[in-house]
């Protein structure tokens, strides 16, 4: 019923492969790759589909997949037989190599299949981009952001977004990367340091003794010395439990104003992470769909070519909103849809729930407790001034 008409001259392309979903990283893992098809069956319930260029993209190669893995690493990937999951969390299987085989990356059937799939929508985003087919290319089941180049880590095998990045910057001098996951955006902060055509900007949840992956303190901002140009190119955004969404509104307009001002990119990669939502299961911010979904506004109206892209979420309703939500910021539709989900999709019965952007009381009954002070976040943006003074105009 719902159908939503194409805007005249701006283009947004949603590269989705179907096939993802009927992955299983294992039961009870956290990691349920069906989030995307609920996110997509939103997304078509509002009639957004007709909004946008819809590819099906096929998986990428072997030889894309080595534009940043190792060839050892791919072939490992690609040959491995899967294995139960360990149960045993401290003692996976010793034969097992790249951090493969343990609770949080599981050498589940298809993997290899799954991970091709990922890293392939992610690339196909960043060639629409390149061409200029694209002003926003959206690939939701990319975004996993803690892969290295020779080791799966945190549910991540294949770093999508880095290979999407090596792409982007066949063609754009300079690409900033910002990361609203809850967790830090280790594997692309690493993959950079060395350039100075890469920015990355995380926000996480840092308690390093506690919380994954433990890295990217406020001070940690790349390798300092006079030799590596991309010294000052890692800017850190470290936060506590319950921050709002005026408190993150706040830094994210103030660093990201500052950064896009000196560093002046050409291209903008966003992996939007919903585990940074209010009543995550793992993360255990305060953040509503409105307060995220602000910070894809804010990055939109830049006007700056973009790659939106997943990464984690695990309370895949939330999921599904916060990305239908996002989506419908993309093609300027956000303040037009209305927040009652349409009765086809279902959600009443199976969520008994019925809006898109539910309060915080509805989520969680009770909000978290907000550790961050006013103070913390004021520190945090003198510190980040500072470090953009050493970045060259
Ligand atoms: C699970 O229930 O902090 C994996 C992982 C599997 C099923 C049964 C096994 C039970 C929570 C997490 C034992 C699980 C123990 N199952 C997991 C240091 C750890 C070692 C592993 O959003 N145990 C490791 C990774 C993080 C650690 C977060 C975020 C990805 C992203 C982008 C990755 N790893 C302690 C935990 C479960 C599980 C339940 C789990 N793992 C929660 N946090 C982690 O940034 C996509
Ligand atoms: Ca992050
Ligand atoms: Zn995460």
């Amino acid at each position: 019923e719902y159908r939503i008409t194409k805007p005249q001259g701006y283009n947004v392309s949603f590269h989705y492969n179907p096939a993802m979903e009927k992955h299983h990283f294992g039961q009870t893992h956290p990691m349920k790759p069906w989030r995307l098809t609920l996110t997509k069956s939103l997304v078509n319930a509002y009639g957004m589909n007709y909004a946008m260029d819809n590819y099906h993209p096929r998986a990428a190669t072997f030889d894309e997949l080595t534009t940043f893995h190792t060839k050892d690493y791919i072939d490992f990937l690609a040959t491995v037989a899967p294995q139960p999951t360990p149960l045993d969390v401290d003692n996976p299987n010793p034969d097992l190599k790249f951090n493969l085989g343990g609770s949080d990356c599981p050498l589940f059937e298809g993997l290899y299949n799954y991970c091709s799939m990922s890293g392939g929508a992610s690339l196909d985003a960043a060639r629409k981009i390149c061409n200029k087919q694209s002003d926003i290319a959206i690939a939701w089941g990319g975004g996993l952001h803690h892969a290295k180049k020779t080791e799966a880590s945190g549910f991540c095998y294949v770093n999508d977004i880095v290979i999407a990045i090596l792409q982007l910057l066949r063609v754009h001098a300079r690409v900033l990367y910002i990361d609203i996951d809850v967790h830090h955006g280790d594997g692309v902060e690493e993959a950079f340091l060395s350039t100075d055509r890469v920015m990355t900007v995380s926000f996480h949840k840092y308690d390093p003794q506690v919380f994954f992956p433990g890295t990217g303190a406020l001070e940690d901002n790349g390798p300092k010395n006079e030799l590596n140009p991309g010294a000052h190119h890692a800017i850190n955004v470290p936060l506590n439990d319950g921050i709002t969404d005026e408190q993150y509104e706040w830094l994210f307009q103030t660093i990201i104003s500052q950064v896009v001002a000196k560093f002046r990119p050409e291209a903008i990669a966003l992996q939007c992470g919903a585990d940074s939502l209010a009543g995550d299961r793992l993360g255990k911010f305060n953040l509503l769909v409105e307060g995220h979904g602000a910070c894809v506004e804010y990055c939109k109206k830049l006007g700056i070519p973009m790659i939106m892209f997943g990464g984690g979420g695990y309370t895949p309703r939330n999921v599904a909103r916060a990305w239908a939500y996002e989506t419908a910021i993309a093609i300027g539709q956000h303040k037009n849809i209305p927040s009652e989900i349409p009765e086809h999709t279902s959600w009443r019965d199976r969520f008994r729930q019925t809006t898109l952007l539910p309060s915080i009381e509805e989520i969680l009954g009770e909000p978290r407790t907000n550790k961050n002070t006013p103070k913390k976040l004021q520190d945090i943006v003198q510190h980040v001034s500072e470090q953009l003074r050493f970045v060259e105009q």
